[in-house]
């Protein structure tokens, strides 16, 4: 009898032991993903660039490196997405609707949606125009949204601010765009 009840009880943890070890078990996966994004300028400012984001669950690094930046100038950029998660696109020419040559935030708006995470602290283009950016987000912490809240980043865009315009630095005006791609 006692020598059933060791073979069933063996049997038991055999059991749980393999099932610990297939891929269906309770062991959140992880989120890992690499993502990119090609920076075209908007409003003829003559920046390009590139964006790579790196996910490992709840930590996020994103960089940025673009030219052809307004130089000794602090560069607003954002992380923009729609609020129905639905695909966020970069803002054609036509978006300027006042036609005053300018397609401001909220002309962008209905394209890149609004903005999902500022990418702080803003950098400073260098004397030649250059923003070397690199930062790591820990997600659902200190006021960063989470992952969830993020969504499917491929479906999100980022835009990098910043243009002189009439003879003053507007910080606040679009000059890159990039839509997400998952590599
Ligand atoms: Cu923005």
């Amino acid at each position: 009898m006692k020598t059933v009840k060791l073979f069933a009880l063996s049997m038991l943890v055999f059991i749980g032991l393999a099932s610990c070890s297939s891929d269906d078990d309770n062991t959140p996966t992880p989120v890992v993903a690499n993502y990119s994004g090609t920076l075209n300028q908007l409003n003829n400012s003559g920046a390009s660039g590139m964006v790579n984001i790196i996910v490992d669950n709840n930590k996020m690094t994103v960089s940025v490196t673009a030219t052809g930046m307004v130089p000794n100038q602090p560069h607003p950029q954002h992380i923009h997405g729609k609020d129905d998660g639905s695909n966020a696109t970069c803002p054609p020419t036509s978006a300027d609707t006042d036609g005053d040559g300018i397609i401001t935030i909220p002309e962008g708006a209905p394209f890149y949606g609004a903005v999902l995470l500022p990418l702080e602290d803003f950098p400073m283009a260098d004397a030649n125009g250059n923003v070397n950016y690199t930062k790591t987000f820990t997600l659902g912490e200190n006021g960063v949204l989470t992952l969830e809240a993020l969504g499917t980043l491929e479906n999100r865009t980022i835009v990098l601010h910043g243009l002189n315009n009439g003879g003053s630095y507007v910080a606040t005006i679009p000059v890159a765009c990039g839509e997400i791609t998952k590599i």
